[in-house]
C-alpha cells in the first residue's frame, strides 16, 4: 500500500492545452458542459466517442479504445441518470449500467498509463437523514434514500475504485460530487428526467395550449439545491489543476429552495399564468440535501450562477433547440 493521500496542488492540467483528454458521455448534460468549458479555455485534442461508437458497458470495447487511443487525462461524465421516477423505476438497469461503465473506464485508463481522471458521482450517495449541510465525511453513515439507493450504491462503488486505485498503485483519480444539476442538454422527458427540466416542459406547454393548471409531484416541501452545469464543468477543471486528494470533494450552490419555491420561479420564468396542483401520491424523495462545500472553497472554487439566470438560460436553450 502507498501513493499519493495529500490533497497536493498537481497545477499541470491547464498548462497541457494539448494533452489527448477522453471526456466520456460528451453528449449529456455534464459532459457536454465540460466540453465547452474545455474547449473555451484553449484545449485542442478532445477524444469524444458517441455511445454507438463506443459501448462504456462492454469492458473489451472500453479496453481496445484505450489501448489505441492512449488518453492523459479522462473526465468520467458518462453514466445512465434520472430523476426520482426513472431511479424508482429502472433499478437494474441503474445499478448495472453505472457499475459497468465506470469499472471499465477506470480501470482501463488506469492500466493504459491515463494520467489522472475525474470521476462524477451525486449528492444522492449521503445518507437520507445525514446532517445538514452534508460533509464528505458522512459518506457510509447510514441508510440511504431508497427511490435512488442503486444509483448511489454504483456511484459510492466509483468513488471507492478511484481511492482504492489511488491507495494501491498510487495513480491519481478523483471524485466530485455535484448536487442537482440543470441547464442546457438536459434530459426534458416528461415522466424520467429530473425536477427542473420537468418543470420547464410541464410549464411551457401549459402556457403554449392555454391550459389552467400545471400539476407538480409530491407535497412541495422537500428542499433542493441546485447548480448550473457551467457552474460544474468549470469546478471539474479547477479539480483537475489543483486537487489530489484521496476523498471525494462536493460540488454545489451553496443555495437550496423547496421544491414549492422552485416550481413557482419556473412557472415565473416561464411566463405561466395558471394554478398549481400538488400531486401527492408522488414520491418526494429525500426532505433534505445540502452539501457543504467548504472543502472546495477553501480550495478556492466558489459557484457563479444564480438559480434565477440559470433557469433563464436554460428555458432560452429549450426553446431553440428542444423539439416543440
Ligand atoms: O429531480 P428529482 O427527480 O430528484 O426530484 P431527487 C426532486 C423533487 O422534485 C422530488 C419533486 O421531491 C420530486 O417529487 N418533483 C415535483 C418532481 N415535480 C416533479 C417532476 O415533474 N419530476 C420530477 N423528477 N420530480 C434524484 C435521484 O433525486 O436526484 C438521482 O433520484 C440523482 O439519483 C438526482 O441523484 C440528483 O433529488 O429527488
Amino acid at each position: 500500500m502507498g501513493g499519493p493521500d495529500k490533497e497536493t496542488l498537481t497545477g499541470s492540467f491547464t498548462a497541457e492545452k494539448n494533452a489527448k483528454i477522453f471526456v466520456a458521455g460528451h453528449r449529456g448534460l455534464v459532459g457536454s458542459a465540460v466540453v465547452r468549458k474545455l474547449l473555451q479555455i484553449g484545449f485542442t485534442n478532445i477524444v469524444l466517442r458517441t455511445h454507438q461508437e463506443l459501448d462504456l458497458t462492454r469492458q473489451s470495447d472500453v479496453e481496445a479504445f484505450f489501448a489505441q487511443e492512449k488518453p492523459q487525462f479522462v473526465i468520467l461524465s458518462a453514466a445512465k441518470v434520472g430523476g426520482i421516477h426513472a431511479n424508482n423505476t429502472y433499478p437494474a438497469d441503474f445499478i448495472s449500467i453505472n457499475l459497468q461503465i465506470q469499472t471499465n473506464v477506470i480501470d482501463a485508463a488506469y492500466r493504459n498509463g491515463v494520467k489522472k481522471l475525474l470521476f462524477l458521482g451525486s449528492s444522492c450517495i449521503y445518507p437520507k437523514f445525514a446532517p445538514q449541510p452534508i460533509t464528505e465525511d458522512a459518506l457510509l453513515t447510514g441508510p440511504l434514500e431508497p427511490t435512488n439507493e442503486w444509483y448511489a450504491v454504483a456511484k459510492i462503488a466509483g468513488i471507492k475504485m478511484c481511492q482504492a486505485y489511488r491507495l494501491q498503485y498510487g495513480w491519481d483519480a478523483i471524485s466530485a460530487m455535484p448536487t442537482n444539476l440543470y441547464g442546457p442538454n438536459d434530459n426534458f422527458h416528461p415522466e424520467n428526467s429530473h425536477v427542473l427540466p420537468a418543470l420547464i416542459r410541464r410549464f411551457h406547454e401549459a402556457k403554449v395550449s392555454g391550459a389552467k393548471e400545471v400539476v407538480v409531484w409530491g407535497t412541495g416541501s422537500p428542499l433542493r439545491e441546485f447548480l448550473h452545469v457551467d457552474d460544474l464543468a468549470d469546478a471539474v477543471v479547477f479539480l483537475m489543476e489543483k486537487y489530489s486528494g484521496l476523498s471525494h470533494v462536493n460540488v454545489g450552490s451553496r443555495k437550496e429552495v423547496t421544491i414549492k419555491e422552485l416550481a413557482e420561479l419556473v412557472k415565473e420564468v416561464v411566463g405561466f399564468e395558471g394554478d398549481l396542483v400538488w400531486d401527492s401520491t408522488k414520491p418526494d424523495g429525500t426532505p433534505r440535501k445540502l452539501m457543504d462545500s467548504s472543502k472546495l472553497a477553501e480550495l478556492g472554487w466558489v459557484p457563479k450562477i444564480s438559480l434565477r439566470d440559470g433557469l433563464v438560460d436554460t428555458y432560452k436553450w429549450y426553446l431553440e433547440n428542444v423539439k416543440l
